[in-house]
C-alpha cells in the first residue's frame, strides 16, 4: 500500500493523541504513514520529508506537535500540500501550542483544528482527499449519517426520562 497522507508527531509523546487520526484512516481504509519528526530536533528531516511528500504520492500532510510548536508551519513553508496542524496539550493547557501553530503569516497558511483534535484533523483530511475519489467521498458521508444517528438516539433516550415538569 502506497500511503497518500502522512501523520508527522513532534514525539512519540504525542502518541497517545494522534492513534484516534490513525484509527479513523484504518476506518476509512485510507493508507497512511505515522513518522516522528521535530522541527527543533530534526530540521534537515523535517526539511528532506516536506519537499519530497508530493512527490512520493502523499496527499494531505497531518503535522501534531505541542509546546512552541513549529512543525506544522516549517513543513507548509516547504511543500504545496495542504498541511492540518493538531496542537498538542503539553504546556499552558496547549495554548502556547494552538496559538503557534494558528497564527501563521500571510502566504503559509497552517489548517489547524482545536488542542488535541486529531480525529477532526482525519476527518477533515479525508475530506480533502474525498474531492478527488469517490469511494472515499461516499465513506465520509456513512460516517457523517452515523453522526445523526447517534443525536436521534440521544433524543429518543431523553424521551424515556420521565419529569413531573418536562414537557417532551
Ligand atoms: C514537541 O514537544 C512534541 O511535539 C511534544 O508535544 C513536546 C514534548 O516532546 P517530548 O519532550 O515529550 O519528546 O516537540
Amino acid at each position: 500500500m502506497k500511503p497518500i497522507v502522512s501523520i508527522i508527531m513532534g514525539s512519540t509523546s504525542d502518541l497517545p493523541v494522534m492513534e484516534k487520526a490513525a484509527a479513523f484512516f484504518d476506518q476509512m481504509e485510507i493508507p497512511f504513514e505515522m513518522l516522528a519528526l521535530s522541527a527543533h530536533r530534526t530540521p534537515r528531516e523535517v526539511e528532506e520529508f516536506a519537499s519530497k511528500a508530493k512527490d512520493r504520492g502523499i496527499k494531505v500532510i497531518i503535522a501534531a506537535a505541542g509546546m512552541a510548536a513549529h512543525l506544522g508551519g516549517v513543513i507548509a513553508s516547504l511543500t504545496s500540500l495542504p498541511v492540518i496542524g493538531v496542537p498538542i496539550r503539553s504546556s499552558f493547557d496547549g495554548l502556547d501550542s494552538l496559538l503557534a501553530i494558528v497564527q501563521m503569516p500571510p502566504g503559509i497558511p497552517v489548517a489547524t483544528v482545536g488542542v488535541n483534535g486529531s480525529l477532526n484533523a482525519a476527518i477533515l483530511a479525508s475530506q480533502i482527499l474525498a474531492t478527488g475519489n469517490d469511494q472515499i467521498a461516499s465513506k465520509i458521508e456513512a460516517y457523517k449519517s452515523s453522526l445523526t444517528d447517534k443525536i436521534v438516539k440521544a433524543n429518543e433516550e431523553l424521551a424515556k426520562i420521565e419529569y413531573k415538569f418536562k414537557t417532551n
